[in-house]
């Protein structure tokens, strides 16, 4: 176990260190909040430990995440913005290095906590929804120029669908090293059935038909922060995952998460829909910061990239339950079933809403 308050040490944070505490909701970093008052002022921070079975190669990480958040600032000051609010600013150690290696080999950054901000686990309006999607449509409209091909894949073939089903899905199936199989059989056939959709996507890039972007890859809304007064969403966080990818899974992982009409480990699928009006006002806020560039076949399948994002962590979610629960955080043994089980049944329920999310996205 490390002890974090050495860890703390390691980086340029002024003043007496006062709490440090565990923070957020994520499945993958461990994340604190820590406080240090310097001459009765008060500041606060973040510390992330981050995953590294997960990340693997955390240098490239940390280069991709520094000048990402360089280029967005400079772009934040151009539009007039406040760059200490709206992008993550990051803190270096003493010795100025991006991250900090612990004793045991544990990987730790920190970035200054955005004061008055707060996040939501839910969505609790249409109007907080189109927020978060003008936020992540902004995020990508400014990465729009940046050069893509500096960018390190952090985790190759991330939203690579079908590489997934047959690389990571399948093995866990024929293994069943948990001798977990039996137990979700009707799951594991649901994901068959799919396996088409999960390679549209990636063959449509094959013919060039849809561009690669700088994209974020993980649009939980959670990971954009708002303002604590006007409740505007303010900066695009959790930035691990940003790399070269299609403006489709930005939307379709937002759509998956946010217009749910549960919470995404909610074990009574029977509650477990579309929200219409939730797609709507998410499609529209993400198209006016970042549709005027998108061609034809972006449009046509942004109701299939809702479906296909759900399609996809759900089969992660499923594969992880197979392995024995390896890669996302749970809480308690069947919580990646029950995960798995609730992105089904929105699938299951965007499928049979499908039509109405085209005619949707064709009014806007
Ligand atoms: P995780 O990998 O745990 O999802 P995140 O980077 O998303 O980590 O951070 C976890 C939570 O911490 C966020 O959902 C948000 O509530 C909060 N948070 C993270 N960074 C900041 C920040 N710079 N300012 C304010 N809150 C933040
Ligand atoms: C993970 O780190 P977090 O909790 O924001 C995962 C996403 C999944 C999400 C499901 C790096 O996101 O891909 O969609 O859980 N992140 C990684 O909630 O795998
Ligand atoms: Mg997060």
């Amino acid at each position: 176990m490390d002890d974090l308050k050495n860890i703390l040490d390691e980086f340029s944070f002024k003043g007496e260190l006062k709490r440090c505490e565990a923070f957020g909701s994520g499945h993958i970093n461990m994340t604190y909040i820590v406080t240090y008052n310097d001459n009765n002022s008060i500041s606060h921070y973040i510390v992330q430990k981050v995953n590294t079975n997960v990340f693997k190669n955390i240098d490239a990480l940390m280069e991709n995440i520094f000048a990402v958040t360089s280029f967005l600032r400079e772009k934040i000051k151009l539009n007039s913005g406040d760059p200490e609010r709206e992008t993550l600013n990051f803190i270096k150690t003493k010795d100025g290095a991006k991250y900090c290696k612990s004793a045991d080999g544990n990987c730790y950054r920190a970035y200054r906590f955005v004061d008055r901000s707060k996040s939501y686990d839910s969505v609790d309006s249409a109007e907080l929804f189109k927020k978060s999607a003008v936020a992540f449509g902004r995020f990508q409209k400014y990465l729009s120029d940046f050069p893509a091909e500096t960018l390190h894949e952090t985790i190759p073939n991330f939203h690579n669908t079908i590489w997934r089903f047959e690389n990571e899905f399948i093995p866990a199936v024929q293994s069943d090293i948990k001798g977990r199989a039996k137990s979700c059989s009707r799951e594991i056939d649901f994901v068959m059935k799919r396996k088409e959709d999960c390679s549209l996507l990636v063959n449509l890039i094959k013919q060039g038909k849809l561009p690669i972007r700088v994209t974020h890859n993980d649009t939980k809304l959670n990971n954009v922060i708002f303002d604590e007064d006007s409740d505007d969403a303010i900066c695009v966080i959790d930035l691990d995952t940003v790399m070269p990818g299609l403006a489709l899974y930005d939307f379709g992982d937002s759509i998956r998460f946010g217009a749910n009409t549960c919470a995404e480990d909610e074990p009574d699928t029977s509650k477990v829909k579309i929200n219409l009006d939730y797609f709507k006002a998410y499609a529209a806020g993400f198209l006016s910061e970042a549709g005027d560039s998108f061609n034809a076949y972006e449009i046509e399948n942004l109701a299939f990239s809702a479906k296909l994002m759900t399609l996809e962590c759900g089969m992660r979610f499923l594969t992880d339950y197979l392995n024995g629960d390896t890669y996302f955080r749970t809480d308690y043994p069947e919580h990646n079933l029950v995960r798995a089980r609730n992105q089904f049944a929105l699938v299951a329920d965007m499928e049979s809403h499908m039509e109405e999310m085209k005619n949707i996205i064709s009014t806007l």
